[in-house]
């Protein structure tokens, strides 16, 4: 837990979300701004400030993956399409110092995005 950070209290609680999925290393909740018909942000409970925070042999990002997997057919975008986006670093458009992945998806995508 990083005590200034946004993500770290949604996982607390003390920042409201609505919660699509929850397990004892992951939560997943709507985004508040969405950019898709489906956009749900999942981020792991522990404090990870990017991708680049996590050591070698840390199981998050594939458990990740899976829940996101699992996501996708639970919100029924499994056979038209979906985007799992990880923004790393300022120029790379991460916004929240907190890893996190966008899953996207309900809407045909642009490539490349901007
Ligand atoms: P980014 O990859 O760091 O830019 O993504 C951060 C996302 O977190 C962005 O899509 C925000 O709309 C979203 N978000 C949120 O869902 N709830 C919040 O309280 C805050 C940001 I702050």
């Amino acid at each position: 837990m990083s005590e200034d950070c946004i993500f770290c209290k949604i996982v607390n609680g003390e920042i409201p979300s609505t919660v699509v999925y929850e397990d004892d290393h992951v939560l997943a909740f709507n985004d508040i701004d969405p950019q898709a018909p489906v956009h749900v942000v999942i981020i792991p409970k522990e404090h990870y400030e990017s991708i680049l925070s996590v050591p070698a042999g840390d199981d998050i990002i594939s458990h990740i993956h899976t829940v996101a997997n699992r996501l996708v057919l639970k919100l029924g975008i499994a056979d038209s399409g979906f985007r799992l986006v990880n923004n790393c670093g300022a120029d790379g458009g991460q916004t929240v110092p907190h890893l996190h992945y966008h899953l996207l998806g309900g809407r045909s995508m642009q490539w490349p995005p901007g």
